[in-house]
């Protein structure tokens, strides 16, 4: 048995592993959870973030408009299933124009590291980077200075310093759909100034895990375990009809978390349900939240559908560290 490290959440949307399931993670029979018009001017809200919040929950939604312009919106639940997401974007409060100035928005990641709530996500900035800005309250958001130079995506903090750095797990790519790209971990002692990067893991040549060959990226904010950190990420194949994001998880060290315990080598979840195969964007799950309770181990995932509605999952942790176990890859 392993354990979540962190608080209990006895409210976690939960449902029981389905009659005859026999995979680590298995979805909510009512997904998707948001809708692709949720709100008004939404041509889309998936790739999105929550948290446990105050009574409830809050969340930054990534939702393209009817205009297909990408931006982030606040929003809050009572359950973590039903969403009043707002009508208007996120503003940003900053001190530099500079930095505050809106290209584009869009997949942001959340998490409370003491007593703010950090958000990031892929900021347009002469190309994408990773913008970062805290809150309180989800109404206010500071927005500090880009972590990096463009070009990066998938900005991830980890939820609490490591031997006194924030760290943030994040994908080097270049202005496009990049067809490359492996997991970098940076470091920092005042979440401004990033360094210290180091390599956590690549793609997989050859065919011993197709799923990932092309690119990853890291989903949800690092699970902290009583064995290291339990990262779930995505990976993607080229075929010969576009590219395909699945889901998979991988165990990092708790001290050094660039060091690679265990990954799987077999996916958690692909696109097979319609709304995951068909939307806006194909054949696309694309992790990017997870609530945990630490009294039961269970942890419900916020997954994007196919680049057009919010789905989500069920797993625990023993059933994602069994995986890993049971099927194991070569670390290298
Ligand atoms: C990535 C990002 C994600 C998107 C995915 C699939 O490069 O743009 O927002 O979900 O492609 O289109």
């Amino acid at each position: 048995m392993s354990k979540i490290i962190g608080n209990a959440l006895p409210g976690i949307p939960w449902q029981d592993r389905p009659e005859g399931c026999d995979k680590p993670i298995w979805r909510y029979s009512n997904n998707p959870v948001i809708g692709r018009h949720d709100i008004p001017i939404a041509n889309s809200i998936f790739n999105s973030a929550v948290v446990p919040f105050g009574d409830g929950y809050a969340g930054v939604f990534r939702c393209d408009s009817l205009s297909v312009s990408m931006d982030i919106f606040a929003g809050f639940s009572r359950d973590a299933i039903h969403w009043e997401i707002n009508h208007e974007p996120v503003t940003f409060e900053g001190e530099d124009p500079e930095v505050t100035k809106r290209e584009y928005r869009y997949d942001p990641r959340v998490v409370k590291i003491e007593d703010k709530y950090f958000v990031t996500w892929c900021n347009g900035y002469h190309g994408p980077t990773i913008g970062v800005a805290y809150t309180y309250d989800f109404k206010t958001f500071h927005q500090m200075e880009n972590a990096f130079l463009p070009y990066n995506r998938n900005g991830v903090l980890f939820p609490r310093k490591i031997n006194g750095r924030y760290m943030m797990l994040s994908r080097p790519s270049d202005t496009g759909h990049t067809p490359f790209g492996d997991i970098f971990l940076s470091q920092s002692p005042d979440m401004e100034f990033w360094g210290h990067h180091r390599f956590v893991m690549g793609t997989v040549p050859g065919d011993l895990s197709a799923w990932q060959s092309m690119k990853i990226g890291p989903g949800p904010c690092p699970i902290e375990t009583d064995e290291g950190w339990l990262l779930i990420y995505h990976g993607v194949l080229r075929t010969c009809s576009g590219y395909v994001y699945r889901m998979g998880c991988a165990l990092l060290d708790l001290e050094e978390p660039w060091k690679v315990k265990m990954r799987s080598r077999y996916y958690l979840l692909a696109p097979e349900e319609l709304y995951e195969q068909n939307g806006d964007v194909p054949n696309v799950v694309f992790p990017c939240a997870a609530l945990t309770d630490a009294d039961t181990g269970r942890i419900a995932v916020y997954y994007g559908c196919a680049d057009t509605v919010t789905g989500l999952a069920f797993t625990t942790v023993d059933n994602l560290m069994d995986w890993m176990k049971k099927y194991p890859m070569p670390i290298r």
